[in-house]
């Protein structure tokens, strides 16, 4: 059977999980009258203590929807250098909100209050009008790192002093939540808008929500149409989010846990850097040397001979993450498949 840690993105609807959306009730949401959306972007909005939410068919929509609310083309934008939203989004900052996105740095996909200081723009004719921070968290390349929360309160505090609005890329919030012991209510307060997606660690085979404020979701749920992303009887997969909402948060401690042995067990592979004390939630990023003759590319298609799948992220690094179709016992499995193609690779 294959192990794949390529991302919690690969997991399959459970029988369960099929079950509830066969039988979930639908209209049509576009006209306003699918219950299960409707059921759902209420559970969610109360889930993050927000006013309104909205149902979207994936993190990057409600990443896009939400920069598109908050700003206005030519609107300057700060996240951090590894952001989702720099990486993975095709673009779609400038391509479809027309704003500019200033990479702020720091260790672990964070940056700090006088990062943002240093990066607000005066107001002059001459520069782009600083109006939006985003926030990753947990950071996805930044180690699936959660935010500490007195780091956010002030990068919040700062957002607020200059003016600037702030969306929540929670893509993973879940998993913050999990691993700090916080309701999810508490990691997105202060923020203007929060995605979340129910698609990874949560197991539903698509589907992510935007919460907020009333205008900030009107202003949502009009950009995912203009981006083509409503949908009519979704609520065959609002159903899925529902349950794994219910169902799916609590077992992402196993998750984090898995990730951690992954990552023990790692470490002891000669050639191999990885922090082991640093894995916080489900993401287990490790460093290949030189001395060990591989890229990571050609790690990751040894492994996937060996019915091991784990993604390469830079020219020596790779990605395995932990989630609902991992058990525990795949992972000594895992650490073997490395060991043994670090060693096919040195030769031996
Ligand atoms: N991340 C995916 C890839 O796109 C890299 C993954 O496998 O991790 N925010 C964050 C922090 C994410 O990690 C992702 C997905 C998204 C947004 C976008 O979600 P989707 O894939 O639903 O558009």
């Amino acid at each position: 059977m294959v192990i794949d840690l390529r991302s919690d993105t690969v997991t399959k609807p459970t029988a369960e999980m099929r079950r509830v959306m066969a039988a979930a009730e639908v209209g049509d949401d576009v006209l306003g009258d699918d219950p299960t959306v409707l059921a759902l972007q209420d559970r969610f909005a109360a889930e993050m203590g927000k006013e309104a939410a909205c149902f979207v068919p994936s993190g990057t929509m409600g990443n896009q929807t939400s920069i598109r609310s908050l700003t206005e083309p030519g609107d300057e934008v700060l996240a951090h250098a590894g952001s989702h939203i720099i990486h993975y989004e095709t673009g779609a900052p400038a391509a479809l909100c027309g704003v500019m996105v200033r990479p702020l740095a720091g260790p672990g996909g964070m940056f700090d209050a006088a990062d943002i200081d240093e990066a607000v723009r005066p107001a002059d004719a001459h520069y782009p009008r600083t109006r939006l921070v985003v926030v990753e968290n947990t950071s996805n390349r930044g180690g699936g790192s959660v935010w500490p929360m007195d780091r956010v309160g002030r990068v919040l505090a700062a957002a607020a002093r200059h003016g600037l609005r702030a969306h929540l890329d929670g893509a993973r919030l879940w998993n913050a939540s999990v691993a700090l012991g916080v309701p999810c209510r508490d990691l997105a307060r202060g923020f203007d808008t929060v995605t979340c997606c129910f698609s990874k660690g949560l197991g539903a085979p698509a589907g992510s929500a935007v919460a907020g404020d009333r205008e900030s979701i009107r202003r949502v749920h009009r950009f995912r149409k203009m981006f083509g992303g409503a949908m009519r009887q979704a609520g065959i997969l609002a159903a899925a989010a529902l349950h794994a909402m219910e169902h799916h948060v609590a077992r992402l401690a196993e998750d984090h846990a898995n990730a951690r042995t992954l990552a023990r067990g790692l470490a002891g592979i000669s050639g191999i850097a990885v922090d082991a004390g640093a894995v916080e939630t489900n993401m287990v990023f490790f460093d290949l040397d030189e001395s060990t003759g591989a890229t990571a590319a050609a790690l990751c298609a040894s492994l996937d001979r060996a019915g091991v799948r784990m993604l390469p992220t830079a020219m020596r690094r790779v990605r395995a993450v932990c989630h609902l179709d991992v058990t525990a016992a795949m992972i000594p499995r895992a650490v073997d498949a490395v060991a043994q193609a670090v060693a096919t690779a040195r030769g031996h």
